[in-house]
Order: structure tokens, then sequence, then C-alpha cells
């Protein structure tokens, strides 16, 4: 096998269920980190089908996108396998992973919004990254970039303030699967390595760490993804997160 090469984005959340997943199953590889946006046009340059990351060259062969990620691997290595070998366990874990995929973006949402007003927490995102320039002038010129993000991801007052209204039953949700076992087993499987990152991106914001952290999904979170870069400090308006504390 050729040496893997992964393309992330420094606090991607996807990008971290890549790098988990292909540890997981000890391939090693060499990452590329990329700036935001940025990202998008030397995607295109590596001939990527598309623009996003997690993407990943392996073996000659261009794969993009956590859930493709996933079954690539099982498939060039079945072990430790990443989706359950019984078929009924395994559509439940794509499902599970499926709604992960679509998860991700509240927390990339709200992350865009929380960088347009102050970018100054941007910064502890990017510990360990090789941007190629250093972290502190990225954030200090990054004003238009961090625009032009919150615009392609949506990161509007109306539907941050939705999705914080949302999250609590969307974290309810994520205990059950982990109440049923579907996640949360001693093996962790694709979906675990999918909403890991997402709760852990959440996690990093001050305002909704406590109540997440204490629940099976937080500890689920901690112990998938124990390494997750970042902090913001309390940013959101009381009222968006009163659907948290009731
Ligand atoms: N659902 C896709 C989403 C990938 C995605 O949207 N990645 C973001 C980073 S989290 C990205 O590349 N954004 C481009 C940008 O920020 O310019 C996956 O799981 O791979």
């Amino acid at each position: 096998m050729g040496e893997a090469k992964l393309y992330v984005i420094p606090g991607s959340h996807p990008s971290l269920s890549a790098r988990l997943m292909l540890e997981r199953k000890g391939i090693p590889y060499k990452r590329v980190d990329l700036m935001p946006v940025i990202s998008k046009g030397i995607l295109r340059a590596q001939r990527f089908p598309a623009n996003t990351v997690p993407a990943l060259k392996l073996d000659g062969n261009r794969v993009q996108g956590s859930t493709e990620i996933s079954r690539e691997l099982d498939r060039i290595q079945p072990e430790p396998a990443l989706f359950p070998a019984d078929p009924e366990l395994r559509a439940k874990v794509e499902e599970i992973e499926a709604w992960g995929d679509g998860f991700q973006q509240k927390p990339r949402r709200l992350s865009w919004w929380a960088f347009k007003r102050d970018r100054a927490p941007m910064a502890s995102y990017s510990e360990g990254a090789r941007l190629g320039i250093p972290t502190g002038l990225a954030v200090k010129t990054g004003g238009p970039l961090v625009a032009a993000a919150a615009r392609l991801n949506g990161s509007t007052d109306e539907n941050v303030s939705a999705d914080l209204a949302s999250l609590r039953s969307d974290l309810d949700r994520i205990d059950g699967w982990i109440a049923d076992g579907v996640i949360g087993g001693p093996q962790p499987n694709a979906a675990d390595y999918q909403l890991a990152p997402s709760l852990r991106l959440l996690m990093s914001f001050d305002d909704l760490r406590p109540f997440i952290e204490g629940r099976p999904c937080g500890e689920l979170a901690n112990r998938i993804a124990p390494d997750f870069p970042g902090r913001t400090p309390a940013i959101f308006p009381a009222e968006w997160l009163a659907g948290l504390r009731h």
C-alpha cells in the first residue's frame, strides 16, 4: 500500500472522524492541513470530485467524505471492522451514521456564526496544525474568509437559534442509541466515529459543554475523540440556550 494522504481543515469534525478511523485501522497516513474556503481550490487542483474535507488519497484512489471513507477503509482492510457483520445491525449503524452526517451541519453552522462575531478563539482550534502561515496571522487576516464560510454554511441568527432550540432533542436521540447498545459499545463503529467529533465540537463551546458532558453522549465523545482542540467562551444570547436549560 502506498502512503495514504488525508486532507483536513484544523477543527473540522468530519476530518477528525476520518483520522480516528484510519488510526483504528492502524493505517499510517500523512496529514495535510488546509485553510477553510481556500481548501476548496486545493482539493479541486488535486482532482478530488468535490471540494470538502476529509479527502483521502489511498492506493491511487481518491475517497472523499467521512461516510465514503468509513466504507472504503472496511473494504481495503476489513479488520477491525467499522460496520457490524449482522445485516440488521449494520443497517442501524448506517442509519445513525447518515443521521450524524447531517447533524454535522449544526456544530459547523454554530462555529462560523461564533467566529464571525469573534475570531480570537479560532486560533485554539488550530493547535498543532501546519497551515504554512502562523496561526495568529491566519486569524488576524481571516475576516473575509470567515464571512464567506458563515455565508456558505447558512450561519444566520434564524438558523443558529433554531439549531440550539432543537439540540436537546438531538442529544436525547443519541443517548437513546447508546442505551440501545447500537453505539457506545466496546468496539467503536462508523457511527461512533461519525458522532463523537460533532459532539466534541459542540462541547468546545463554554455555552454548551455543561449540557453535554454529563450525558452518556458526552462521555462517548470524550472516550472516542479524547483530543479535540479548541475553546469558545460564552457567545450565544441566553434566550437561544433556554431549550437546553428546561
Ligand atoms: N458530510 C461531509 C461534509 C464535509 C464538509 O462539509 N467539510 C467541511 C469542513 S467540516 C468543508 O470542507 N468545508 C469547506 C470549507 O470550509 O471551505 C463529510 O462528512 O465529509
